[in-house]
């Protein structure tokens, strides 16, 4: 668990100023990148540098319906209901990819997933803070803060191939290299690892 204290307050405070409504269209906005035009993106409000670009692999992709009998491999528990959503529908949403220096794994990879803006966007819950839990009952709070700003990731990819048990998946929060802070003790928590749901923190 983090201290309240992580990021400065003043960065806080703005960012809980942004409704969520606002926050799911930037993110909409962000995640079609460069397929679209700057003439289809709304008039841009001020609080749109808040939300950067990120190093998108592919925006979202028309959602599969889930077959019979196919897993539920992760849980968006959000405002009006849980969403169960599939490997299939976890990889059609806009998918992110990086190097970086697992923290726990001690090494360096390329990943690819979801980025947590756009999962929280799907979750209806964009711009809250988000507890993300696993399947041995761990959770960790994970800042709308850090999240909304860094390409953080739900990864279900690991140099190309599925996240083998031994390296912490079949999917695991990934944080990118930037940020100095997120290689350190105190966020060593929010490498989650076996990850299964996510919701907002009331
Ligand atoms: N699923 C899961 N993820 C987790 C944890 C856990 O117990 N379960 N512990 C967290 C904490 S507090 C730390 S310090 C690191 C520990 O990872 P390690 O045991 O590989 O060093 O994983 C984080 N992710
Ligand atoms: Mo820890």
């Amino acid at each position: 668990m983090f201290p309240p204290n992580l990021a400065p307050r003043r960065t806080l405070t703005r960012v809980r100023l942004i409704p969520s409504a606002l926050i799911a269209l930037l993110i909409g906005a962000a995640s079609l990148g460069a397929a679209v035009r700057p003439s289809a993106i709304p008039a841009t409000p001020p609080k749109a540098a808040a939300l950067p670009a990120f190093p998108y692999v592919h925006g979202a992709r028309p959602m599969p319906r889930a077959l019979p009998g196919e897993r539920t491999v992760f849980t968006l528990e959000g405002p009006s209901g849980e969403q169960d959503l599939t490997l299939r529908q976890l990889q059609a949403l806009p998918a992110v990819r990086y190097a970086t220096t697992h923290l726990q794994l001690k090494r360096t990879l390329t990943y690819q997933g979801v980025p947590l803006r756009d999962l929280a966007a799907r979750g209806g819950f964009a711009g809250k803070d988000l507890r993300i839990s696993a399947s041995n009952g761990f959770s960790a709070v994970i800042r709308a803060a850090d999240y909304l700003k860094e390409p953080i990731m739900l990864a279900y990819l690991q140099d190309g191939q599925p996240i083998s048990i031994l390296d912490k998946g079949p999917l695991t929060v990934v944080l990118p290299p930037g940020p100095t802070r997120f290689t350190s003790p105190t966020y060593a928590s929010a490498w989650v690892w076996f990850a299964v749901r996510v919701a907002p923190v009331p």
